[in-house]
């Protein structure tokens, strides 16, 4: 799955490191924080005397409190001469919200390993190990643990079934494919905690997280082009008391009207009108579709940003 080029100059970068510096993007899913802890974990394994650091831009959503080194997380960052980058699930620098502050990390001067699973991945990084066809990231680096001949424990276990999970939608999304459930397979039997894992994720929601999916549940509109669309304004995160990562996994929702081509939630954040999209059929690309809008993902999950905030827009006609 791995060349073996691309396994052995990554496994020399992270031997030759004064620190390992784990980097995800921002506004962290469970695959990112999943992944990022978890290489964290297998990096001490791999060079046990090298510190490792662990960045992301945002702090981690309070549901993957269960995971082991979710404390180490910093969001303040300063690279040093010797630091090894590892990126994970980040397509591209940008999304990690470091690219302006350090753009140099981001170069092919400054030694890096990516790991990740969009297709839009630009290959960024010294040494990219990208899959597309791997539901998450968490997926690939079980994979790359097993090409190294590396044992994972139960904790790093638990980590990367959380990406694996959040990253399917608790193996119900179509990129469950049988390497998701044969690397299931591998964690649950290196003694990931399952059920812990599902109660935080699956079964936990806050009181505004459910007032704020209630807001987008009323507001859907159906339009004439097929879409089940609904939109939030940031009134609607004030009076519902919602963070903007609140938001996660309402579209599911959106995306079970019958017969649509495809759902979008539409969110008002900081001056910006986030888009997610998601579709269930094969003969809609929701990546193209975000690609107007100088965005990006998956065919059949993809999301977009654009500077400007949302207005109603009310359709009236005469009925006979
Ligand atoms: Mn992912």
């Amino acid at each position: 799955m791995f060349a073996k080029a691309d396994i052995d100059r990554a496994l020399s970068l992270f031997k030759s490191a004064k620190r390992l510096c784990c980097l995800c993007h921002r506004n962290p899913d469970g695959d990112a924080i999943g992944s990022m802890t978890g290489i964290a974990q297998l990096l001490e394994h791999i060079a046990p005397d090298i510190p490792v650091k662990l960045y992301c831009y945002d702090p981690s959503p309070p549901m993957f409190s269960y995971l082991s080194w979710i404390t180490r997380i910093e969001q303040v960052m300063m690279p040093m001469e010797g630091d090894v980058f590892i990126f994970l699930d980040s397509a591209e620098p940008k999304l990690t919200e470091f690219h302006e502050s350090h753009p140099q990390i981001f170069g092919k001067d400054w030694p890096s390993v990516c790991f990740d699973h969009h297709p839009t991945n630009t290959r960024f990084a010294t040494v990219n190990f990208i899959v597309p066809e791997a539901a998450s990231t968490c997926e690939i680096l079980a994979d790359f643990a097993e090409a190294i001949g590396l044992s994972i424990s139960s904790e790093i276990a638990t980590c990367l079934l959380t990406g694996v999970y959040t990253d399917t939608g608790g193996l119900l999304h179509s990129n469950t494919t049988p390497h998701v459930y044969r690397t299931v397979a591998r964690l649950l039997r290196a003694g990931a905690r399952q059920a812990v894992i599902v109660h935080h994720v699956f079964r936990t929601a806050k009181l505004s997280t459910l007032r704020l999916w209630g807001r987008v549940l009323e507001k859907i509109s159906l339009s004439e082009e097929g879409g089940a669309i609904s939109a939030l304004t940031e009134g609607d995160f004030r009076s519902t008391g919602a963070e903007y990562s609140e938001l996660t996994g309402a579209i599911d929702y959106v995306n079970a009207v019958p017969g649509m081509r495809f759902s979008l939630v539409l969110a008002e954040r900081a001056g910006k009108v986030k888009g997610s999209i998601r579709t269930l059929r094969d003969d809609v690309d929701v990546s193209a579709m975000a690609a107007k809008f100088s965005g990006g993902g998956h065919r059949k999950a993809a999301g977009f940003a654009v500077a400007g905030k949302l207005v109603p827009e009310t359709r009236w006609k005469v009925q006979k």
